[in-house]
Order: C-alpha cells, then structure tokens, then sequence
C-alpha cells in the first residue's frame, strides 16, 4: 500500500508530494485510499464547505489528492491547521 501511495506521489512530479501525502493519510485519509472525499475532509474540519472542497479539486474527480490539498490550503481553500477541532 505504502509504495503504491509513493509511486502516486512520484507521479505527480513534485518534492513536497511525499510530504504531503504522509500529510493527507495521517490527516485526512481515513480509509488510506491516497485521496480525501469531502466527508473524509469534513471529519477533521467540519467547517469547511462543499464549495471549498470543488474549488481545490482542480482535476474535477470529486476527491483531493495530496497535491489538491497542498495547493488548496496555499490558495487559502482549506485550513491550514492539521489538528482536529
Ligand atoms: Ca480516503
Ligand atoms: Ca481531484
């Protein structure tokens, strides 16, 4: 599982991916599928809304991936905080 979640990050060509991916599992990720639905995002931050959400999902699919969520909380989408409450 673990590779599968570095070969993703691998994918997506960035330095800070592996970082945030360990970032987005231990967070948000709660079933450890590589990518945060709204609900998953919602359990660690209740505040945020569902238009937030659509905003960050740049490549439409309706979940965050590690880099989705690094730019949206760069752009101010998301909070920046990692603890819950
Ligand atoms: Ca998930
Ligand atoms: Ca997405």
């Amino acid at each position: 599982m673990k590779t599968m979640i570095l070969t993703s990050a691998a994918l997506l060509g960035l330095g800070t991916a592996a970082f945030a991916a360990d970032e987005l599992r231990s967070v948000y990720d709660t079933d450890e599928d590589g990518y945060v639905t709204f609900a998953e995002l919602q359990n660690a931050h209740p505040d945020v809304s569902m238009e937030s959400f659509y905003e960050a999902d740049t490549d439409a699919d309706g979940l965050l991936n590690a880099r989705e969520i690094a730019e949206g909380k760069t752009e101010g989408l998301l909070p920046k905080g990692d603890e819950k409450g």
